[in-house]
C-alpha cells in the first residue's frame, strides 16, 4: 500500500502540474481526492492493515492528501493569474492613442448668407419676425393691396390649401410683417426671413420652395432716402465697401413708389461680361415705400407714419456670392457640394 501511495503522489503531482485549465484541475481533484477518488479508495483499504502498519500508512496518506491539495490550490492560483494576465492583455485600452475623429458639420451656404444679412440688420437695430408658412390669403394678398383678380392670386402660381382659396402656402414673407404691424408698437424695424412657396417647376433657377428675407421700417418721417441708405449699407456690408448700387423704378402692389436695386457686376465693373450676362449690373432685390393702403389696413395713421420695405431672394443672393450655377445644388444636400463651404 505504501508503494501505491507513492505512485499516486508522483502521478497526481505530475498531472496537476500539467493541468491547463480549471476544469482539468477539478477533474484531477475529483479523480484523486473525491469520494470515488484513487486516494480515497486506498484509504478504504486501511481496515485490512495491522495495528502497527495503520498509523504509519495513515500518516503517509495524509501527507499525500495535503500534498495533492496544496498542489491543486497552487495550480489553480497559477491558472487564475494566467487567465487574468491574458484578459488584461486582450482587454487593454491604450488611452494614449488618438480618439476617433468626430466629423464636424458646418453651416449650409444659405444659412451663412442669412446669418450675415441678419447680423447687418441687427446691427442697424432691426428685430427678427417669425410667422406661419400656412397663411391666410387675407394676409398674403388682401392686406398687401393685392386684390382679387391679381395674377399673383392665380391657382397656377400659388399653392392653395382650401378650395375657396382662403388658406395657402405663403408666397412671400410679407404676411409676417402685416401681423407685426397689427401687434407691435411703432416705430417698427423688423426683418422677416423664411420659406416661401410658388408653383414653379424645378430648374437651375426655380424651385417651388425658396427663401426670402424681407424687411420693414415704419416710423415718423421715413422717406426714400432712408430706404436707399439702408439698402446701400446692406450691399456694402455684404459685398464690400467699394460696391456700387443703382435703383431702378419698378411696380409692386404693396409699395408706392417701388424700385429694384442692382449691384454693379463685381467681375467687369459695369462693362458687361458672362457673369452679368453683359448687363454690367446684377439685380439683387426689390423695395419701395409701403403703400398707404397697407399701412391704413393695419390701423396706422399715414398722416403721421410712413415706411419702406424690401424683399431679397436668399437663394439668388447665395448663388451669386458663392458662384453656384444651379439652384438645385442648394437643396440636394450632396456632400461633395456642401463640403466646399
Ligand atoms: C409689407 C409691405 C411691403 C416687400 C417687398 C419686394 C419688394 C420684392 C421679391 C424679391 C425677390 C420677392 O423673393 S423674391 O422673388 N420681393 O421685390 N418685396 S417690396 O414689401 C412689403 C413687405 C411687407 C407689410
Amino acid at each position: 500500500m505504501k508503494q501505491k501511495l507513492e505512485e499516486i503522489r508522483k502521478d497526481a503531482l505530475a498531472a496537476i502540474e500539467g493541468a491547463q485549465d480549471s476544469a482539468a484541475l477539478e477533474n484531477l481533484r475529483v479523480s484523486y481526492l473525491g469520494k470515488k477518488g484513487q486516494l480515497t479508495a486506498v484509504l478504504k483499504q486501511m481496515g485490512k492493515l495491522s495495528a502497527e502498519e495503520r498509523p504509519v500508512i495513515g500518516q503517509i496518506a495524509n501527507e499525500v492528501r495535503e500534498a495533492l491539495g496544496g498542489a491543486i490550490s497552487a495550480q489553480a492560483e497559477k491558472l487564475e493569474k494566467a487567465a487574468l494576465a491574458l484578459r488584461l492583455k486582450a482587454e487593454a485600452v491604450d488611452v494614449t492613442i488618438p480618439g476617433t475623429p468626430v466629423e464636424l458639420g458646418h453651416r449650409h451656404p444659405l444659412s451663412l448668407i442669412l446669418d450675415e444679412a441678419k447680423d447687418v440688420f441687427i446691427g442697424m437695430g432691426f428685430s427678427i419676425a417669425e410667422g406661419p408658412e400656412v397663411e391666410l390669403a387675407e394676409y398674403n394678398f388682401t392686406r398687401l393691396n393685392t386684390e382679387e383678380g391679381h395674377p399673383a392670386r392665380d391657382w397656377g402660381d400659388t399653392f392653395y390649401i382650401t378650395e375657396d382659396s382662403s388658406v395657402l402656402l405663403r408666397t412671400q414673407t410679407s404676411p409676417m410683417q402685416v401681423r407685426a404691424m397689427e401687434t407691435m408698437p411703432l416705430p417698427l424695424r423688423i426683418i422677416a426671413p423664411g420659406r416661401v412657396y410658388r408653383k414653379d417647376e424645378v430648374d437651375a433657377t426655380h424651385s417651388p420652395m425658396f427663401h426670402q428675407l424681407e424687411g420693414l421700417v415704419v416710423d415718423k418721417g421715413i422717406t426714400m432716402a432712408d430706404l436707399k441708405g439702408t439698402l446701400e449699407t446692406l450691399v456694402k456690408r455684404l459685398y464690400g465697401p467699394d460696391s456700387v448700387v443703382r435703383f431702378r423704378p419698378h411696380h409692386f402692389p404693396f409699395t408706392e413708389p417701388s424700385c429694384e436695386l442692382d449691384v454693379q457686376c463685381f467681375e467687369c465693373k459695369g462693362q458687361g461680361c458672362r457673369v452679368c450676362k453683359n448687363e454690367g449690373w446684377i439685380e439683387l432685390l426689390g423695395a419701395g415705400m409701403v403703400h398707404p393702403k397697407v399701412l391704413e389696413g393695419c390701423g396706422i395713421d399715414t398722416e403721421v407714419y410712413s415706411g419702406f420695405a424690401f424683399g431679397i431672394g436668399l437663394e439668388r443672393m447665395t448663388m451669386r456670392r458663392f458662384s453656384i450655377s444651379d439652384l438645385r445644388l442648394i437643396f440636394e444636400n450632396d456632400m461633395r457640394f456642401l463640403a466646399q463651404f
